[in-house]
């Protein structure tokens, strides 16, 4: 399998699973054509799943609320928004990422606000393993040594994250690799340089951290790491084997 192949065959797994939490609208599912998306949303905030205040003292209810019905629902909304101005319907949110160039870039910033959030929030569900899986914890080491070092590696890309955006943690063809979005944008754009698939993700938008940790990110990383899930990094790991 070459690298085309594989990373088509990899976005299509994570596009599929992950698209099962987005609900296409019953007039989609009923074919009809045109611009008949003002009354009806293409992509639905999935719910959150947990309490607000579930993550505390890690991450704090208020910024959670916030986080969740505010600007992840207006990314979702506006995204909604977007698409309702086009002729035709995207197959998916991950072709219009493979695509992303040929979309305005309110469709770019607001598809991956609300793409990247439902990604985040599981990440960050409570309940899940507090250290990965044997098998992910082989993948790391090999490709950063260690994973004490992958968790510096991966802290110091984000905090070196000049503004808004995001770090990643990504599947790629050559192993796992971390690199950082600027934005709402991820790693599935065709614009990126470094593409995979997401497996961790961080927000290090402002609005992510700042009512409790303010210009403090180091913090608010540490903090983050405490509450990953990495039952759901697992599954993110292992996705890319569907083909
Ligand atoms: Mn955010």
């Amino acid at each position: 399998m070459n690298k085309r192949e594989f990373l088509k065959s990899s976005l299509l797994g994570v596009g599929v699973t992950l698209l099962s939490t987005s609900v296409f609208s019953s007039s989609i599912m009923s074919g009809k054509k045109g611009n008949n998306l003002q009354s009806g949303n293409l992509f639905e905030q999935p719910p959150l799943g947990y309490a607000f205040d579930a993550l505390e003292p890690y991450i704090d209810a208020r910024t959670m609320e916030i986080h969740y019905t505010k600007h992840h629902a207006a990314y979702t909304k506006n995204l909604n928004d977007q698409l309702a101005k086009l002729s035709s319907h995207p197959k998916s949110i991950v072709h219009i990422f493979e695509h992303i160039t040929q979309y305005p870039v309110a469709v770019r910033n607001n598809g991956g606000g609300y793409y990247n959030h439902n990604l985040f929030w599981k990440i960050i569900a409570p309940g899940g393993s507090s250290e990965p899986s044997a098998e992910l914890k082989r993948a790391l080491e090999s490709a950063f040594g260690s994973f004490d070092n992958f968790k510096k590696v991966f802290i110091e890309k984000a905090m070196g994250v000049f503004g808004s955006g995001w770090a990643w943690l990504i599947k790629t063809p050559s192993g796992l690799k971390i690199t950082t979005t600027a934005n709402q944008d991820n790693p599935l754009m065709e614009t990126e340089t470094e593409r995979g698939i997401p497996i961790l993700m961080v927000d290090v938008w402002e609005h992510a951290y700042y009512l409790k940790y303010q210009n403090r990110r180091r913090e608010y990383l540490e903090a983050f790491w405490q509450v990953i899930n990495w039952d759901q990094v697992q599954h993110y790991f292992q996705m890319e084997r569907v083909a």
